[in-house]
């Protein structure tokens, strides 16, 4: 594959040369636990580095590899690291870059299981962090500390859609040379790669939008090979939180039609957005491609295109909140995201339910705040089903 191929082309041809494996068009599985050497020396070869070549499948997998080759190419590194879960992800690069009494400077508003982590981390382990709204340079700043080791950013941020610019937190980290880790989750590579903007590594939870159809739980990390190296030979080794090859081929096979997928997404979710912001039962919606949205001038920059969730308010407290999703008829009541079916969340009391009421309330996460996954089908039937909701909800407020 020529290097200055196109990501379409890329999405499909990278990390795998069917030459190698009696042309097989689609990758194979290596289903194998172990790997056997030719002879004593070999194995001591390959543990000590000094040779090329497979060990043990927690150590690396060839599937595995050609998904870690691929999504490099994808985001613009040098190599990619595969886990069992964004988590794993996610706890394998903060652990892996932090040890006691360091400090990580996280962005106001992460995913529930992070904001978890970033807890047990500092009650178990002493690792301290702040969660500030990183919109001015100035406050960042004000935040970092000498023991200040890594900037955990979201964007957009889950759930409230709110963005990080990417390029000053790139030089903010440059000035005081921190590392700069971006969950890159909502966005994929297709419509936003923060390693072009001088953020270090990146993370995804591949069980989205990367594996696209809502049958794998993944995680995967790209960055710079010293950084990769360290984290493979630490935290992914030891913990051992590492993906198996099946999951790996279902996401080199997702990976193939992302491109695609995610244009339908960002049309269907831009279609929807400008729907939900008409109807008189909605206090307020949250998608970057909306003009209105605080941080549109950002998405401008940044991203390709929208994306696929949008968030919104509809008018009323938690019960109304949850009476309209329990009035879905097409839609699926269901954490998770970027899958082919469109799914709506109440993040108050599903994906950040972990997180206390008043750090909710901080991020921005309301009681009648509702997160949309806009899938792949018809637009027209996506926006029917809501409609018929929010048409219910209007008549019960109506008549109260
Ligand atoms: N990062 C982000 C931005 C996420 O949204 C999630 C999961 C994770 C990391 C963790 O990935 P996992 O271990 O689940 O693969 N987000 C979820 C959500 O919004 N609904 O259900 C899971």
């Amino acid at each position: 594959m020529k290097k200055d191929n196109r990501f379409e082309t890329k999405v499909i041809h990278s990390g795998y040369s069917s030459d190698q494996h009696h042309g097989a068009l689609a990758p194979p599985i290596f289903p194998t636990s172990t790997f056997v050497f030719p002879d004593a020396e070999t194995g001591e070869h390959r543990f000590a580095g000094e040779q090329e070549g497979y060990i043990y499948s927690r150590l690396g997998n060839p599937t595995v590899k050609m998904l870690e080759e691929r999504i490099a190419v994808l985001e613009g590194g040098d190599q990619g690291l595969a886990f069992a879960s964004g988590m794993a992800a996610v706890s394998a690069v903060l652990m892996g870059l932090t040890k006691s009494e360091d400090h990580i400077l996280c962005s106001q508003g992460v995913y529930g299981c992070t904001f978890g982590l970033l807890q047990m981390l500092r009650d178990k382990y002493n690792v301290e962090h702040d969660l500030i709204a990183m919109s001015h340079p100035d406050v960042i700043e004000a935040y970092i500390r000498p023991n200040t080791k890594v900037i955990f950013i979201e964007t957009p941020i889950n759930p409230t859609m709110a963005l990080v610019d990417l390029k000053m937190i790139g030089l903010i980290a440059a000035k005081y040379k921190i590392k700069v880790v971006v969950d890159n989750t909502f966005c994929t590579p297709y419509l936003q790669r923060p390693l072009e903007h001088g953020c270090h590594l990146v993370i995804h939870s591949a069980t989205k939008y990367i594996g696209g159809h809502g049958d794998v739980v993944a995680g995967l990390v790209v960055g710079d090979k010293e950084t990769i190296d360290l984290l493979a030979a630490t935290t992914q080794k030891d913990i051992g939180g590492i993906m198996s090859p099946f999951d790996a081929w279902l996401l080199l096979r997702g990976l193939k039609t992302l491109p695609v997928r995610m244009d339908r997404h960002c049309d269907n979710a831009m279609y929807i957005s400008k729907k939900l912001r008409k109807h008189p039962s909605v206090e307020a919606v949250y998608f970057p491609g909306d003009p209105e949205f605080a941080d549109y001038t950002i998405a401008q920059k940044q991203m390709a295109r929208s994306g696929g969730l949008i968030s919104f308010k509809i008018k009323g407290d938690k019960k109304d909140a949850q009476n309209f999703i329990n009035s879905m008829k097409l839609l699926k009541i269901a954490v998770s995201l970027g899958d082919a079916e469109t799914l709506i969340q109440h993040p108050a009391t599903m994906t950040h339910a972990v997180v206390p009421k008043e750090a909710r309330d901080r991020m921005g996460i309301s009681d009648n705040l509702i997160r949309l996954s806009v899938g792949l089908e018809a637009k027209e039937d996506i926006w029917e089903d809501l409609e018929q909701a929010l048409q219910q909800h209007l008549r019960k407020t109506e008549t109260v």
